[in-house]
């Protein structure tokens, strides 16, 4: 590491600043934000009625966050009966900021489960994860197919048809911001039914990896060229990194005919219309974690965390129950590493802190049941009456997970592939021990992080051994400018930044 390392980080953008560029792009505008998720959970509580609860997590906060400027909607996807029920309303900002709306688009049951448990996750999210297995997987047979045009196609065109109707009532050009893998085929859509009609502008934001052309090459081409025609119909694309970005243009190049591309300029032009493609890496509402982390439901667990595992140095993961994560190969890595160095046997508490997840879907059931017996199998390898190397805590507990990241010597971040992972970003930022991160060059988070953490290959067990061991015995000043590094870096890049890019861009490309 060069001391190159240690400059200054510029701020990108002050926060006025933002202020202005968010006040300037949006104010002869309505916005429009979809996504498949709406940003409130909605309950009935004890007289029937229903009520709402604001969803957390920086995008939400963000994207929120500009209805302060202008009339704002946000479209979802009803899971619940009671998003069914509800289907729109006004929720009011916080601080008295204004208001959004929020509207709900209602498949039936069937076609829900076709889109989202069979097209969107394990299809979409597994090719653009690595995690196909070719010799296997997958398989288009009819009831992909099925699940691709009565599922996926169906509610993308519900998405489109709702956009439509609400660019339509617009009374100043409208500005729509999708999100995500769940929507690709929604911006053709909509160019389809409006055409020039109407001004308005899409753009569309990827949260998760865009592999390389030749992944999608096992796509079959009549699904495979319905995404890149959809994502091609956006007046700005964005990813988390420059390699996604040249990956889909490259994926463009190689597999949507009639497609002109410039690497340098990051256009592509299909069929008359310009797709503008660049990288925003999204980030983290650095305040509001900090704020969480001062509380006292946080410090309770502090108390416990350190009360339960004493002077041992805590080695923690925070992840969803997800096969991308590479936990079994973390487990792994934790047992090399003891068999390597067995004088950290009984000075170190591997803590995974893990969110069940897509429990519907065959492959994460299983691959729960891998999570539990990896960590026994170190347990019975390693432990004995008095120490238990590994500790799995399965729950939904946010507080919990903060508490956990405060008190890391190590922070294992080892994905597969992640679009950017967000659990790298808050993890230093409220460290209190200037923890090392381990992170898989195979994250988003690497464009940024890198230099501050020590980078493995997610496959690399051994290297992440190594780096175990590493972190372990680094000397503290080593440690402290390497989490000064990481600290620094995400401030200067928090999840505003990751909006004014993107109002910044759409200004000077005047869309
Ligand atoms: C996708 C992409 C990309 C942790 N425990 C709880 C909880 N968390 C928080 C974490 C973090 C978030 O959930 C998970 O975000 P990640 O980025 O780590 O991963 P994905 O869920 O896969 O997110 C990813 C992201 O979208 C944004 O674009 O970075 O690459 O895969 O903030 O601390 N949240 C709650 N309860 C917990 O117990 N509610």
């Amino acid at each position: 590491m060069t001391e190159a390392v240690w400059e200054e980080f510029p701020q990108i953008f002050k926060i006025d600043e933002c202020e202005t560029l968010q006040s300037e792009v949006l104010k002869n505008r309505t916005l429009i934000i979809a996504a498949n998720r709406a940003p409130v959970t909605l309950v009935k509580n004890e007289d029937g009625e229903i009520e709402f609860q604001r969803g957390g997590g920086g995008l939400v906060t963000a994207l929120l966050g500009l209805a302060r400027y202008v009339n704002a909607r946000w479209i979802g996807c009803s899971i619940t009966e009671e998003d069914r029920q509800w289907r729109e309303g006004v929720i009011p900002l916080e601080n008295d900021e204004g208001e959004i709306l929020v509207s709900f688009v209602s498949p039936d049951e069937e076609s829900y489960t076709d889109y989202y448990n069979v097209i969107a996750n394990p299809l979409l999210w597994f090719l653009q994860h690595s995690m196909w297995d070719f010799v296997r997987t997958p398989t288009f047979d009819a009831r992909t197919w099925k699940a691709w045009h009565e599922g996926y196609v169906k509610v993308n065109r519900l998405f489109a048809e709702a956009i439509v109707r609400q660019i339509e009532a617009a009374d100043k050009p409208p500005l729509v911001m999708l999100q995500d893998y769940h929507l690709y085929l929604v911006p053709r859509f909509i160019r389809e039914t409006l055409g020039e009609r109407k001004p308005y502008t899409l753009t569309h934001f990827v949260h998760i990896p865009w592999p390389g052309s030749e992944d999608w090459g096992m796509v079959p081409p009549a699904m495979r060229q319905a995404i890149l025609q959809g994502l091609c119909s956006n007046d700005l694309l964005g990813f988390q990194t420059r390699e996604d970005a040249l990956n889909f243009i490259r994926t463009c190049e190689s597999h949507l005919p009639d497609t002109e591309v410039n690497f340098t300029k990051g256009v592509i032009t299909f069929h008359g219309h310009d797709t503008h493609v660049r990288d925003f890496p999204i980030s983290i509402d650095v305040e509001a974690l900090r704020e969480l982390a001062a509380t006292d439901e946080v410090a309770e667990y502090r108390r416990h965390f350190i009360e339960r595992y004493g002077d041992r140095k805590l080695i923690v993961r925070v992840d969803r129950t997800e096969p991308s994560k590479n936990i079994v190969r973390g487990f792994a890595a934790l047992n090399e590493m003891l068999e390597l160095y067995p004088e950290h046997c009984g000075e170190v508490q591997f803590l995974a802190l893990l969110v069940p997840s897509r429990m519907e879907v065959g492959e994460y059931q299983n691959y729960l049941d891998e999570i539990m017996a990896a960590a026994g199998r170190v347990n019975a390898l390693h432990g004995d009456s008095t120490w238990e190397p590994v500790r799995v805590l399965v729950g939904e507990d946010y507080p919990r997970a903060v508490a956990a990241m405060q008190l890391y010597d190590i922070l294992l971040v080892n994905s597969i592939a992640d679009g950017m992972n967000l659990v790298a970003k808050e993890g230093p930022t409220v460290n209190l021990k200037d923890g090392v991160v381990i992170l898989s060059e195979r994250t988003g988070a690497r464009q940024q992080l890198a230099p501050g953490a020590l980078v493995i290959s997610p496959c690399d067990i051994y290297a992440t051994a190594e780096a175990m061991h590493r972190a372990l015995i680094m000397p503290a000043e080593e440690r402290r400018k390497r989490a000064e590094f990481l600290r620094r870096a995400v401030e200067a890049e928090d999840i505003s930044v990751w909006l004014c890019w993107q109002l910044k861009t759409l200004a000077e490309l005047g869309l």
